[in-house]
């Protein structure tokens, strides 16, 4: 059934609080955070909250009370409430795909039950989980041996998209817990050198490959899968060497079992979970053999915490529902185009990649639940790099460019790594971008450093750049699964407002489709009749020239 209920009807622009909110952003737009903060001596701590583990500092926005309590208001009058309901109890809110959206039932505690299509769910996950855990023990101890009776020390998942981007991004975030005499790697493109380099120095005795493909159709993973198991079987020289070599992750036992892995050596789920939500499912394998079966499912608990807190606080003190409506408010009023994330936190160097795909995937569409075309704009672009680095590159450009770039800064309290006194450098620097990217530099201030005339307009900072600052006490993977699903939560507060479909991607099934017809112009020995347009015909006839050296 797919559910009309929670979709809210007219267009969103006509909303009573969408109007306010105009007016709002008319009376707000020139006021600096610099006056903000001198009318209010406690907004710090008034626009601050503490939940879930995660402190959020949101005061350096350009807000007031006002524009919370009608973001608030918009956030109801889009449905919100009714909309996180749907998706916790398992409606089909994946119109598109007439799917369910239930990555919250991957990390549902022991016992509890939700029903979908009449099953039962919970028993099943579990019994996944449980699979999962004993085959990550068996690896982790030497239990599970390579086709020659040697240890498997290496671990590499082959997968694309979301079965690539949660493992690295969880394997990297959580490297620290990791088991430290194997080594796993991620393989992800379709150029050979990704597969080349991943296994240039590994002995195929001991190398165990994870592939990850919900569909498993999809012609990256397949085709590295491919190479992996010429590979293997050059040295191995036995088929039945697959079976202690490859195991497969995805919801389609069909095309797993096609492909030569026994599906006694599958890890199952389901429609209900979308790819970029799936880092909790058998798509954490790779992960849970890296970091143990403890930790993993210390990492589901804290998916669980913020899952909890989403569902049942008030609006007002809800972390991720703040933090995608203020979204929101840059990405439609302000005009913002981008959003920065901004980890201080080496572990954390591939979270803006799994952000981007998130968000972007998620929330770029053009058409609202309806299909009806949107006049307004959706998903802003997600980027970001770890700090310090990006200080020394694009932050220039949000310090004194002319977009805005409302920034998300990550930081935790205590360090897994001590070094001296480097971590208090390196939250010395997130602390002081903060306040500089919010108060800049006056022409007063400039001249009293001595600068001259001259060079004052270029030293000035302007500052009144918004940012939010999430604090935790650690990086654990505890932490990490409520760091996620904030912005699982997030992302889908904002899709709400914007009534979009944030859980299919026909985007990227139209580049699945796309290729496939081009593969057989670009290998063919005769020269193919090309009907495709000016520029792509000539782009392929001389790839098809200099491929073969001719000229
Ligand atoms: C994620 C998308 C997409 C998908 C990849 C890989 O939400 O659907 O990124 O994860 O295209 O798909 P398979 O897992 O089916 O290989």
């Amino acid at each position: 059934m797919i559910i009309r209920s929670t979709v809210p009807t007219g267009p969103l622009t006509a909303r009573p609080a969408w109007k306010k909110l105009e007016a709002h952003y008319q009376k707000l737009r020139h006021l600096h955070l610099r006056q903000l903060f001198s009318d209010d001596s406690r907004r710090g701590e008034r626009f601050a909250l503490e939940a879930a583990g995660i402190y959020l500092d949101y005061s350096k926005n350009r807000i007031t009370d006002e524009t919370i309590r009608l973001l608030v208001q918009l956030a109801e009058e889009c449905g919100l409430h009714q909309r996180i309901e749907a998706m916790f109890s398992g409606e089909k809110i994946n119109v598109t795909e007439k799917r369910a959206v239930l990555h919250t039932a991957l990390r549902a505690a022991a016992g509890e039950s939700l029903v979908v299509d009449g099953v039962n769910i919970a028993p099943e996950v579990y019994a996944v989980l449980n699979r999962m855990a004993d085959f990550a023990r068996q690896v982790r101890s030497g239990q599970w041996r390579g086709y020659t009776g040697k240890r498997i020390r290496h671990v590499i998942n082959i997968g694309i998209g979301g079965s690539d981007l949660g493992p690295v991004m969880a394997y990297e975030a959580l490297r620290h817990y990791s088991q430290r005499d194997m080594s796993f790697r991620f393989v992800s493109n379709v150029d050979g050198t990704d597969f080349s380099e991943a296994v240039r120095d590994l002995d195929p005795e001991e190398t165990l490959f994870i592939v990850c493909s919900k569909t498993f159709t999809t012609l990256e993973t397949l085709t590295n899968a491919r190479a992996a198991r010429a590979w293997s079987l050059r040295r191995l020289a036995d088929e039945q060497a697959v079976r202690r070599h490859f195991v497969a992750v995805s919801t389609n036992a069909g095309e797993v079992s096609k492909f030569g892995i026994d599906t006694v050596n599958m890890f199952g789920f389901w429609d209900w979970v979308g790819g970029r939500y799936s880092i909790d499912s058998a798509v954490g394998l790779s992960t849970m053999i890296a970091i143990g079966p403890e930790n993993f499912h210390a990492m589901l608990a804290g998916f669980r915490v913020m899952d909890e807190h989403f569902r049942n606080t008030p609006f007002e003190q809800n972390l991720p529902v703040l933090m995608g409506l203020l979204m929101v408010w840059y990405n439609n009023f302000f005009e913002a185009q981008t959003a920065a994330v901004l980890p201080y936190e080496q572990y954390l160097k591939r979270f803006p990649a799994y952000l981007q795909q998130l968000a972007m995937e998620s929330n770029g569409k053009h058409v609202t639940l309806d299909g009806v075309h949107i006049g307004y704009q959706t998903g802003p672009i997600y980027w970001g790099e770890p700090g310090t680095n990006g200080q020394h590159s694009f932050f220039q450009l949000i310090h004194q460019g002319t977009k805005l770039v409302p920034c998300d800064f990550i930081g935790f309290c205590q360090t897994l790594n001590p070094v001296g006194s480097q971590h208090d450098l390196l939250m010395a620097n997130l602390f002081a971008q903060t306040e500089a990217l919010a108060f800049g530099k006056t022409e007063d201030e400039v001249k009293a450093d001595g600068t001259p005339e001259w060079l004052v307009p270029h030293r000035l900072f302007e500052g009144n750049h918004p940012s939010n600052t999430i604090l935790a006490e650690c990086l654990t993977p505890e932490t990490l699964g409520r760091l996620i699903a904030l912005y699982e939560h997030s992302v889908f507060t904002q899709g709400t407002i914007w009534n979009v479909d944030s859980f299919d991607q026909w985007g990227v099934e139209l580049g699945k489709a796309l290729a496939q017809r081009m593969i057989p112009e670009l290998e063919s020995a005769d020269e193919p009749a090309l009907t495709h347009d000016s520029s792509t015909n000539a782009l392929i006839r001389r790839y098809r020239r200099l491929k073969s050296g001719r000229t």
